[in-house]
């Protein structure tokens, strides 16, 4: 393939949306049509070229950015088909980071979706150019003239529509190219052929909707404004131009349609992509690079159990080759490009050089990670923040086969370089791995990928609750530890007394007074009776939860000149910790996390409900365009499995987040049971 050296004719673009409304299929039908491919594949025949992940044929649906390429009337198209479900969005988000554009595809039965809303916000952050395409248009209860009206309504009123579908549901016979004034005809999953003559009987509203798309371009041209007032008839090459430099400064949002499995309005989403969204060299990007000669950004990585790690760059500043050096200004490390590849779904080709703004990749390079700008000499940049979704949900990870928790660990490690939002810790307290995601799904194709990619198998369980205790009052013990039978023995006695530090509600306080007068204890044997309360503070007695938020006073106590120890101290001090903690009206402490959850309108008296039998306390509702957020605190411990509960309350269309609040006393009736269990547990251990 000969490089393209110059930006200006490159587009990039991100294909984004809710999922399944069709976008691998519209990417295909991209491919095909421009002749990058010669058959239309399908997504159930698992035959595209951006769902080419055996999970994804599984699935049949994107799990992750695809990255494809078509040339156009002699301008290259970039094309990122990304995952549209909740649980996916770390490349979707990467894609908009780098492209141009962003086609956003909705579904015309379903019209404006959650993950719609979502990537349109994101789109409005980074200041993306965008083409709408209502796609589907051939499904029962489509209907085209609705969705135009939500997405003015929903994602911007600067939504206008520059085609129309001609007829509708599975009588969709084609599309109308308001702008070029033609119509093309469904090519039945075939080639599209040329433009054609519009129907007759669409004249009446061809001519509505070509007007307000004329309204809408001249407002934002001043020039074109005065001649259209005139009355002059404007060249359709005008208006194109006033159309591009209006969506390129973000003030219309132009609404194409067609049928992406049949092909249909391809040629004319194709003609728009070219005409309506900036090149590199008009839009440029907003990612810093100093002075940089040369210079590539890192938006995605893919790891190959083969070809080990593929890093997918933007160029930034170039162009660059093979022979490239570059330096990554996090680690140091300066490497050699290597082959540079052009990707298509799996398939790949060797290209000489990339120009600014193309998108391309490499293999092997060490230690890069998503998010790196690689320049050619040091220079002082702050690598952009893609602000990837936060984790959400946990699950504890074990393999199935001892021995093998290396394995599991290296293999997490490189799918969370795949995915950022997918990562691996070790809860400090429960000791347990805890592999946390977006949802539910994501995880277990992590488990899956585990298992074909990393030959791990491995189990996964609701994670332990990190409970602590703590104690409400003042506590005062004494405990004489005392063997004296025969030999050398065993002598420590010692008086504290326990009282709560801030409500113990603040981390890890902990404090240790020695008050003993007149050396009753030699100084050498008073850090042993410290040393015993905190070991016996690592597990409390209600629930086996750390105890946090005590402050201890030796007072008192004794000691023996000859069988004293300091074994023996720590011993006394353990054992009189244990005594005065029962007496100070211990209590289960659990943590308290701050949850928002935004569901359809209709959902939100199920899920209100909902919160409520999971001990949640509702402090706020805000609804927005048919979604409501609802913001909650909720205990952790109700909520392991929320994702679950959330997809079926609301039919796949809720989406949560969550973070840790604070920790709060668990309620009598439950800590009841928690202690109730401890028990049960501890009993059988000892049997
Ligand atoms: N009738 C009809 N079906 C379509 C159309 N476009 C896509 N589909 C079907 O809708 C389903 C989802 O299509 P995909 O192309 O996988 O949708 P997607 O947006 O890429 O889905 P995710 O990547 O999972 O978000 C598949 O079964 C497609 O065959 C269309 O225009 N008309
Ligand atoms: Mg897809």
């Amino acid at each position: 393939m000969p490089a393209v050296t110059d930006p200006g004719k490159i587009r990039n673009i991100a294909v984004v949306g809710h999922r399944g409304v069709g976008k691998t299929s519209l990417a295909e039908a991209m491919l095909f049509q421009a002749g990058k491919t010669n058959r239309l594949g399908t997504v159930e025949a698992g035959t595209t070229a951006a769902d080419w992940d055996d999970d994804e044929h599984k699935r049949r649906m994107s799990l992750s950015g695809a990255l494809l390429h078509v040339d156009w009337h002699d301008r290259k198209i970039n094309i990122i088909d990304c995952p549209g479900d909740a649980g996916f969005q770390a490349d979707t988000f990467a894609a908009l980071r780098i492209a141009e554009g962003a086609l956003v595809v909705v579904s015309a039965v379903m019209g404006v979706e959650v993950n719609t809303t979502r990537v349109w916000r994101r789109s409005d952050e980074y200041g993306l150019s965008r083409v709408v395409f209502v796609n589907m248009l051939d499904r029962e209860r489509a209907d085209f003239f609705r969705v135009l009206e939500a997405v003015r309504a929903q994602l911007s009123d600067r939504c206008v529509a520059i085609q129309l579908p001609i007829g509708a549901e599975h009588e969709v016979a084609g599309i109308v190219d308001l702008l070029h004034m033609c119509a093309y005809l469904d090519p039945s999953s075939g080639k599209e052929g040329g433009p054609q003559p519009i129907p007759d009987s669409m004249a009446e509203l061809v001519q509505e909707h070509r007007e307000k798309l004329l309204d809408a371009v001249v407002e934002t041209n001043e020039d074109l404004m005065a001649r259209y007032l005139d009355g002059e008839e404007l060249p359709a090459e005008d208006v194109a131009n006033a159309l591009k430099d209006a969506v390129t400064r973000d003030e219309l949002y132009p609404v194409a349609c067609g049928v992406a499995t049949k092909n249909l309005g391809t040629t004319a989403l194709l003609d728009l992509l070219v005409e309506g969204v900036p090149s590199p060299a008009k839009k440029g990007t907003t990612i810093e690079f100093g002075d940089a000669k040369q210079a590539v950004f890192v938006f995605k990585t893919i790891a190959d159990p083969f070809a080990g790690r593929i890093s997918c760059f933007r160029v930034l500043a170039g162009p660059i080759t093979g022979d490239t050096t570059l330096v990554d200004p996090r680690t140091h490390a300066k490497e050699r490009l290597g082959q540079i590849l052009l990707l298509n779904g799996k398939d790949n080709e060797a290209v000489e050089s990339l120009c600014v703004g193309d998108l391309g990749a490499v293999a092997k390079l060490k230690d890069v990670v998503t998010g790196d700008v690689l320049v050619d000499h040091e220079v002082p940049v702050e690598p952009p923040h893609i602000d990837f979704p936060e984790p959400v949900m946990s699950f504890a990870i074990t393999p199935k086969a001892k021995g093998d928790e290396e394995k599991m660990a290296q293999g997490l490690r490189r799918l969370s370089e795949e995915d950022p939002t997918l990562s691996l810790r070790r809860d400090p307290q429960t000791a347990e791995q805890l592999l946390s995601g977006l949802t539910q799904m994501q995880v277990e194709v992590a488990v899956d990928r585990l298992r074909s990619r990393f030959n791990v198998d491995v189990e996964l369980h609701p994670p332990r609750v990190p409970y602590k205790e703590t104690i409400r009052k003042e506590a005062r013990a004494r405990h004489r530890y005392k063997k004296q039978t025969g030999g050398r023995g065993q002598f420590g006695d010692c008086e504290i007394v326990i009282e709560p530090l801030q409500n113990g509600e603040s981390e890890a306080d902990y404090e240790f007074v020695d008050k003993i007068v007149g050396g009753v204890i030699s100084q050498g044997f008073r850090p042993a009776v410290d040393k015993g309360v905190r070991e016996a503070m690592e597990h409390g007695e209600l629930a086996g939860a750390p105890v946090y938020g005590v402050r201890v006073t030796l007072v008192d106590g004794m000691m023996h000149t000859v069988d004293s120890s300091e074994m023996a101290f720590k011993i006394a001090g353990s054992m009189a910790f244990k005594e005065a903690y029962a007496k100070a009206d211990p209590v289960l402490l659990e943590p308290i996390m701050d949850l928002e959850v935004t569901v359809p309108d209709e959902s939100v008296g199920a899920v209100n409900g909902d919160l409520n039998s999971r001990r949640g306390r509702l402090h706020g509702m805000e609804p927005s365009a048919g979604m409501t957020t609802i913001k909650a605190e909720v205990p952790l411990a109700e909520i392991l499995t929320y994702s679950q509960a959330l997809t079926s309350m609301t039919g796949g269309r809720g989406d949560y987040h969550m973070h840790f609040l604070r920790y709060e006393e668990v309620p009598a009736h439950v800590a009841q049971k928690i202690i109730e269990a401890t028990k049960q547990e501890r009993e059988a251990a000892k049997a």
